[in-house]
This record gives C-alpha cells, structure tokens and sequence, in this order.
C-alpha cells in the first residue's frame, strides 16, 4: 500500500504541501490541472511546474485523478477522434514527468452527486449526504438553475454557466444505451491502451457514484460483473481500475473484499472510505472506522493486505470536523485521521503475518 493524498493545488485548496507532508506514511499527491476542459491537452510547462512545487517537498505526482474525458467520447460522436488524440497527448506530457497511473471516469454528465455537501452527524460534524427522494423528485435542469441562484451550492459537472451546454447534453443522451456507452469506452480504450504500454502509465476507471442509473443517463461502473466486462475490453494490465470503497459500496450487492481478491493486480488506485447507508436509500459519508458506517474498512484493508497490494491508496472524503473550513469532503483533519486508521489495521496485520496471531501478545511491539 502506497499513501496518497488528493491535493487540489496552489491557490486552490486550503490543505497545503507542507501539511500533506506531515501525515505519517503519505509519499505523494494526488493531482489534476483542474481548470483544464476534458478535450484539451495539458500544456507540458504547467505540468512542470506542479512537479517543481511538489518535489519540493519529497512528495511525488506518480498519480493523476482525473484526466476527464470529453463528453463526444462517452457520446461516440463524429469529432470524439480529436479529442482522443488531444487525451494522447496529455498521457504522453503526463508519462514525460513519470507519472504512473491516471484515474479518469465515464460518468455521462455528471461526476459524484450529493444532495448536500453538509449533512449532520450525530456528533455535529458535517459531511456529503445523500437523499434518495429528493433526487427521484428532482428535475436536473431546476437544480442547476437553483445552483446559479446560489453560488455556495457547486458540485462537479453542475457549474450555472453550463445550463445551455447541460440541456443539449440530455437530449443528446436520451437514446444512448449502457450497452452504446460500453461500445464507446471499448473505442477509447483501444485507441489509447497501446500507448499506456508504450509510455508505461496506467489507465485506471473510476466507479459511477453512485453507482446507478441517475436522471435517465446510463451508467456503466457500478458491479463487480461491470468491471469485469470493461477489464475485457481490452485485456491489458494497462486498462485498469480505480477501486473505490465508498462508491461501489453504495450498493449493498456489491462486495469490495471480493472485488480485490478478484481483479488483483488491475487495481492501480485505491479509495478507501466508509459510508453510513439508511434503509431508504439515503446515504451519508462518515469517518474511515468500520464500526461507523456500513462498510467493513477492516476487511477491506485486510484483504489488499492479503493479496499483497503495492498500489497507490488514498483515504476518501472525510467530514467536516473541528471547524475546519475546506472542500466539502476534502478537509485535511478527517482525512489525516484516516490514513492513521488504514495504517493502524495494516501495521496490525503486518504484525500478525510475521509473527503468527497467537504470537502477538505486546500492542507495543509496533513500536519497534
Ligand atoms: C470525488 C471523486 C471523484 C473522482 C472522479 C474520478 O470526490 O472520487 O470526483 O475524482 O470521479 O474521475
């Protein structure tokens, strides 16, 4: 398990470099340029000059998230061969600087959806919640005309200056099956596979969050038998995935522990967070400890430390705790504090492996 920590950039997140450092355990950043449109090609000076900021403080930039994919590739459309080539382009200015893995998804429309970015806990803190009514009852469009009412209310993909671009993109969308979607993943791949082999970076999906059909737009990362389908596609260590906790285990048919053992060495990226789920769909995003949500973080750790996994981890969104003010779900606290948990229960199994479990009789001897 390689840590990695999210960092939106300079000017561009309230976490700084010096801050990340300070986690036990984090080797890198997780980085994007994120003011990039999908469709164009990142400029080779501003990558250097992420690399210059962050190397300044032993930290790596091995992992990009995302390299968002332009809405003509999901739509299969005429021009999506331009587009294409421009995301060539970004993967060899990216494999220039020795980046590794960069996580993309390919999500119609639409990344992450949340009703609201500051759901209550029971101990006060906020965090990202879902409420499954109000998005069944939920017309898309008024929701972005409400956001531009109110430019607190953002969330990736719902930007007001979008409204006239969202519309089209629904219409366009209406006759778009899964299966049209899976044909349009399948051209993207082959075409680009090949010079992730060449330039020795790795592709890595994202899941669909959640993970199920929303607003009518098809969604295609959402099972275990999905992701085998699309690590068929095109049969290559190269085409991988990112192995999300928090999103796959939204649905309560998805098993992550199976997930690892299943797809190996394709998981070149994982997230590992814990989400509470309510019996009526709605959902809100906890901390990281197991016995606070619904998903088995301990089993999930304990089975990439079964299966000996050396990829990059990152912890997921965390709350809003000790007034911090940040990115909804992207506060240094919580997050930190995760971390600390997914090595607590690795170092325990390491522990465990070496010296045989009735062997472990001193909690202290981690100190060693
Ligand atoms: C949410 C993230 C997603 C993710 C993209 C990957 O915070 O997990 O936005 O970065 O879906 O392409």
């Amino acid at each position: 398990m390689r840590m990695v920590f999210r960092w939106f950039g300079e000017g561009n997140d309230s976490v700084t470099l010096p801050q990340i450092k300070q986690i036990p355990g984090v080797e890198g950043v997780v980085w994007a340029l994120h003011d990039i449109p999908p469709g164009e090609i990142w400029p080779k000076a501003r990558i250097l000059k992420v690399k210059k900021q962050v190397e300044r403080y032993g930290l790596h930039l091995d992992v990009v998230e995302s390299v968002n994919i332009h809405e003509s590739i999901k739509l299969g459309r005429a021009d999506r061969d331009r587009y294409i080539t421009n995301y060539i382009e970004t993967i060899k200015n990216l494999a220039a600087v020795d980046v590794k893995v960069i996580c993309y998804n390919f999500m119609p429309v639409f990344d992450w959806i949340r009703t609201d970015l500051y759901g209550s806990l029971p101990d006060k803190s906020t965090a990202l919640f879902y409420e499954k009514a109000k998005v069944t009852d939920m017309d898309p469009l008024e929701l972005v005309k409400k956001i531009a009412a109110n430019p607190d209310y953002t969330m990736p993909g719902w930007e007001p200056e979008r409204l006239e671009i969202l519309k089209d993109l629904f219409a366009a969308y209406l006759d778009v099956t899964e299966n049209d979607l899976i044909a349009h993943l399948q051209y993207f791949l082959e075409r680009v596979i090949p010079v992730c082999e060449e330039y020795d970076i790795k592709l890595a999906i994202h899941p669909d969050d959640p993970p199920w059909e929303i607003f009518g737009l098809p969604r295609i990362v959402t099972t275990q038998e999905r992701l085998r389908d699309i690590l068929n596609l095109v049969p290559s260590n190269y085409n991988g995935i990112t192995l999300c906790s928090g999103a796959l285990g939204l649905r309560r048919d998805n098993d992550i522990v199976s997930m690892i053992h299943e797809f190996q060495e394709r998981i070149h990226f994982a997230h590992i967070r814990n989400v509470k789920l309510f019996g009526n769909g709605d959902f809100i995003e906890t901390s990281h400890r197991t016995n606070d949500g619904s998903l088995g973080i301990d089993e999930i750790v304990r089975a990439y430390h079964d299966i000996d996994f050396t990829g990059y981890t990152r912890p997921d969104h965390g709350r809003h705790i000790w007034d911090e003010q940040c990115r909804p779900g992207y506060g240094l606290y919580d997050r930190a504090l995760g971390i600390m948990y997914l090595w607590g229960l690795w170092d325990a199994y390491q522990l465990v492996k070496r010296k045989g479990v009735s062997n472990v009789t001193n909690p202290f001897e981690l100190e060693r």
